[in-house]
Formats: structure tokens, C-alpha cells, sequence
């Protein structure tokens, strides 16, 4: 995708920078737009889409590894340059409490980071179980953290076997104890097949939409 218009160029520009993995750049770019108050929200999702297409070269073989390690670590800068602004948002009274977790065999966790971030930026209490989490693990740290709503993440294609398998053992365990939460899935290809296919109850390729369901799913009118 390529943005058009006048005041867009200066998003292009923070896209193709981070395409292009130019770190001084992006942050130069990041930093500029942030103190020009721009919403922080808009930064990282141009960032993100810059970092679809780091995932597009890879694909093409135009970029190794490095090249997704090198956009990893400037997308981590840049979260850590908008965090003071999003932090702003913070509600006085906590809003439930929300597990999440990257699956079995998945080691990404960006963009889980950047939800769970939203998440207790939108006052609801996070409980993190880190990546690549065995769904026996899965199952026992998050029936224990007491949810209200529980998202797995995960970007890779096999990791919706995971899902499906973490999901299942969820669901059992939750049904042995009488317990009832709804399971949010989220991260890179997946639609309302895939949510189906896993058996999730929502699905999301966005963070701050992801944070909206559970808002609404808690009862709350989602803040804008
Ligand atoms: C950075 C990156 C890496 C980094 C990850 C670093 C880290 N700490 O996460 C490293 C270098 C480790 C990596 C490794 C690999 N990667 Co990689 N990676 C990427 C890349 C370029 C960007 C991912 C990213 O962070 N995006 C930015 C974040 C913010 O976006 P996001 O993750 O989509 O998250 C957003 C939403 O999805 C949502 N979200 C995410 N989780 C959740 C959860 C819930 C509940 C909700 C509601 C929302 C939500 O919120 C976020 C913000 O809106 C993608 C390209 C792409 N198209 O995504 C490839 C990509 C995902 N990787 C890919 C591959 C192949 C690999 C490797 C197998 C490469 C290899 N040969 O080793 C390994 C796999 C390792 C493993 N076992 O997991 C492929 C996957 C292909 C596929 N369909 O399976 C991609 C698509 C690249 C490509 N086009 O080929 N990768």
C-alpha cells in the first residue's frame, strides 16, 4: 500500500524508513510527529505497516533474518518513544483482568506486547505468559490468573494448529471448573475462517481493536 496526499507523505516516509530499516531515520521521523502531537496510536500502526513489508522482502528473499530482527528492534524503539503518550489514557479504576499469551512454537510477540500494553493503558490488568507457551502451560497459568478474557497470539501459519489445541484445553478445563471466559485470538493472517477453525470466540489483527472488544465485552462503551 502506498499513501497518497500531502499530509500522508510524511507517514510514507516513516513507512518506507522503517521498510527500509533505517533506524536513525524512523526515530528522527517517530520522535518529530509524536512532539508535533500526532496521534501515538498512528505512529506505531505506520510503523507496523512499515513492518509488513520488511515481511514482504523477506518473503521475496530480499532480506535475511537480520532484516526482521533489525525492524524488530526499531519497532521496540519506537513503542518506547510513544509509551509516555499512551500512558496518558490511564483510567482511575481497574477493568478486568486480561491473559495473554503467544502459542506453542511462536516466538513473536511484538505486536502481543503492543496489545497488552493498550490493554493496561486502558486500565485492565494484564497477565503476560511470555511466548512459545506449551498449552498445558497455557491452560494451568491462565485458568489460575482468574480471567475475565483470555488472547493468544500468534503469526505464524502453523500456529493455528496451536491455537486450535491450546483453545480445546481451555475450553475443557474451564467447562471441568465451571468457569466461563471468552477467547480472543490475534496477530498476523487471520480472519473468521481461522477464528472458527481455532474456536475462538473473536479475532483481531489489530491491537486497539482487539482492546475495544474487550472493552466491550466488560461492559464498557470503548474510549476513542
Ligand atoms: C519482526 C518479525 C520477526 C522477529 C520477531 C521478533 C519479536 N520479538 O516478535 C523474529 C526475527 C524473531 C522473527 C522470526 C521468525 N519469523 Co517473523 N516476522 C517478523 C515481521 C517482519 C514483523 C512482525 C511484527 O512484529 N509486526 C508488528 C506487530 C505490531 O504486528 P503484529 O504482530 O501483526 O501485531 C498486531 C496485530 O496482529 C495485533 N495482535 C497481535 N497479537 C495479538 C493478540 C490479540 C489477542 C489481539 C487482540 C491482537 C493481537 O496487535 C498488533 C498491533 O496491532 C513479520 C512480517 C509481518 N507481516 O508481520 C515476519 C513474519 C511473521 N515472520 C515469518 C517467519 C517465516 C519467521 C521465521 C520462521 C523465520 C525463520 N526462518 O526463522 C521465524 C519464526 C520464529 C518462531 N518460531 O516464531 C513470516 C511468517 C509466515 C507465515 N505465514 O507463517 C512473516 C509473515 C514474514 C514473511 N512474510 O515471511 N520474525
Amino acid at each position: 500500500m502506498t499513501l497518497a496526499g500531502e499530509s500522508d507523505a510524511q507517514r510514507e516516509a516513516l513507512i518506507q524508513g522503517l521498510a527500509n530499516l533505517e533506524e536513525d531515520n524512523v526515530l528522527a521521523l517517530a520522535r518529530q510527529r509524536l512532539s508535533a502531537g500526532d496521534d501515538p496510536l498512528e505512529v506505531i500502526g505506520d510503523c507496523q505497516l512499515g513492518m509488513r513489508r520488511v515481511g514482504e522482502r523477506y518473503a521475496a528473499g530480499e532480506y535475511y533474518l537480520s532484516g526482521l530482527i533489525m525492524s524488530a528492534e526499531i519497532f521496540r524503539e519506537v513503542i518506547e518513544l510513544a509509551q509516555p503518550a499512551l500512558e496518558l489514557v490511564q483510567p482511575a479504576e481497574p477493568l478486568g483482568r486480561v491473559v495473554v499469551g503467544t502459542v506453542q512454537g511462536d516466538i513473536h510477540d511484538i505486536g502481543k506486547n503492543m496489545f497488552g500494553l493498550l490493554l493496561s493503558c486502558y486500565g485492565f490488568t494484564v497477565v503476560d505468559l511470555g511466548v512459545d507457551v506449551p498449552r498445558e502451560d497455557f491452560v494451568a497459568r491462565a485458568i489460575a490468573a482468574q480471567p475475565d478474557i483470555v488472547g493468544l497470539s500468534g503469526l505464524l501459519t502453523m500456529s493455528h494448529e496451536a491455537m486450535r489445541d491450546t483453545i480445546a484445553d481451555l475450553r475443557r478445563e474451564a467447562a471441568r471448573l465451571s468457569l466461563t471466559f471468552p477467547i480472543l485470538i490475534g496477530g498476523g493472517q487471520l480472519d473468521e475462517m481461522i477464528c472458527r477453525y481455532v474456536g475462538a470466540d473473536y479475532w483481531s489483527t489489530d491491537a486497539m481493536d482487539g482492546v475495544h472488544i474487550c472493552q466491550r465485552l466488560l461492559g464498557q462503551t470503548p474510549a476513542e
